[in-house]
């Protein structure tokens, strides 16, 4: 069988479920780290495994340029590679091309760009896309699509998500089925309920085992993000697992997993660590901040990783003042396991049908920091 879902209870419009992959089961809802490039940086795979992490996400784009996909499956395919033995979620690459590459150019079979490391040019359309996925042997396929600039007018949204649907026929023909192994279909179609429904009809007549909510998190703000959100989501097969991409800070979780979103990816967490920033249960916390030079408290009380238990706010400002790299580390830490307990914290109140009363309880501790 290929890669599946199973609902255990709805609490609203909330859902937990498990996920079937041929590396393992993952309980949703689920954040997963960001592992671009064959690691989630700065961290050891035991590291990322300690934090209650069950899945990871990897990035086409990069890792076709760097190392190559060949040479990935050489050294044995990306589990190995960076000793992650659970699930792997790949993105497609269309995303990344788009905001990271020089001299691209979009046509109806595909893309063409160079290379932001070294002017190499590559040509990816949805086979090489899907082809690259395999060869890094991702559980969870995502189809090759254009994330849709924000703001767009209704024409060029819908000229993009109609090349999206095109290019999401080509991704199912081109995935291999195997068992535990699953394609995902994204939605495009930008802040339109038209161009959105249009999508989720064309992709739920494609078929798929599971729905991702692309072209949000664009800049659009939360508070329409949530408005699309709330005709968006119930348009995808209530059945299957619904991913929104490339969310976000923990009020976006708690507001997307309300409204009906099971599993989410950012680079928020780890790359807030690296420049300072600390999601806490009292709020963001800058850990540059002077005030915290001479604090002996911790970072978070409720927090159980090293970085919490073992030091002080005081020492992990001195870290970051001084350049040391157990700093980022530290703090890319605490930020994932930060957002690994908030999750299964959602998904515990809504096996207990209490989701409404703990998101308040949650969002009401973060009044408690100033910065
Ligand atoms: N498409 C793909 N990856 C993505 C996005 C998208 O729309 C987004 C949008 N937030 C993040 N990552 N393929
Ligand atoms: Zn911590």
């Amino acid at each position: 069988m290929t890669l599946s879902w199973s609902c255990q209870c709805h609490d609203g419009k909330a859902r937990a479920g498990t996920l079937h992959t041929a590396h393992g089961e993952v309980q949703t809802p689920v954040f997963m780290p960001v592992g671009t490039a064959g690691t989630v940086k700065g961290m050891t795979a035991d590291a990322v495994r300690s934090t209650g992490a069950s899945i990871v996400l990897g990035n086409t784009y990069h890792l076709m340029l760097r190392p190559g996909a060949e040479r990935v499956a050489k050294l044995g395919g990306l589990h190995r590679m960076m000793d992650w033995h659970g699930p792997i979620l790949t993105d497609s690459g269309g995303f990344q091309v788009m905001s990271l590459s020089q001299l691209r150019k979009l046509d109806k079979d595909g893309v063409t760009f160079q290379s932001h490391i070294n002017g190499e040019r590559f040509r990816v359309t949805p086979e090489r896309s899907i082809e690259i996925q395999h060869l890094l042997d991702a559980d969870i396929t995502m189809c090759f699509d254009e994330c849709t600039p924000f703001p767009a007018t209704h024409e060029v949204a819908a000229k993009s998500m109609r090349l999206s649907m095109d290019w999401a026929a080509r991704s199912r023909a081109a995935f291999v089925e195997r068992p535990g192994y699953g394609l995902f279909g994204i939605q495009q179609g930008s802040v339109f309920e038209d161009l959105r429904a249009e999508s989720a009809r064309a992709l739920r007549e494609i078929g798929f085992e599971g729905y991702a909510l692309g072209g949000l998190a664009v800049g659009e703000g939360q508070e329409e993000m949530f408005r699309v959100l709330d005709f968006a989501v119930p348009m995808l097969p209530e059945e299957k697992p619904r991913y929104l991409m490339g969310v976000g800070t923990p009020s976006d979780l708690i507001g997307a997993v309300s409204r009906g979103v099971d599993m989410f990816d950012c680079v928020i967490p780890t790359r807030s660590g690296r420049t300072g920033r600390a999601y806490t249960s009292r709020g963001v916390i800058n850990i540059r901040n002077a005030r915290h030079a001479e604090s002996l408290a911790p970072l978070d009380p409720d927090c159980d990783c090293p970085a919490c238990t073992k030091h002080s706010i005081g020492y992990l400002h001195h870290l970051f003042k001084a350049g040391e790299m157990l700093g980022p580390i530290l703090l890319t830490w605490h930020n994932i396991r930060y957002y690994q307990a908030l999750m299964a914290r959602l998904r515990q109140a809504i096996l207990e049908n209490r989701f409404a009363a703990e998101a308040e309880a949650i969002q009401a501790g973060w009044a408690k920091t100033e910065e």
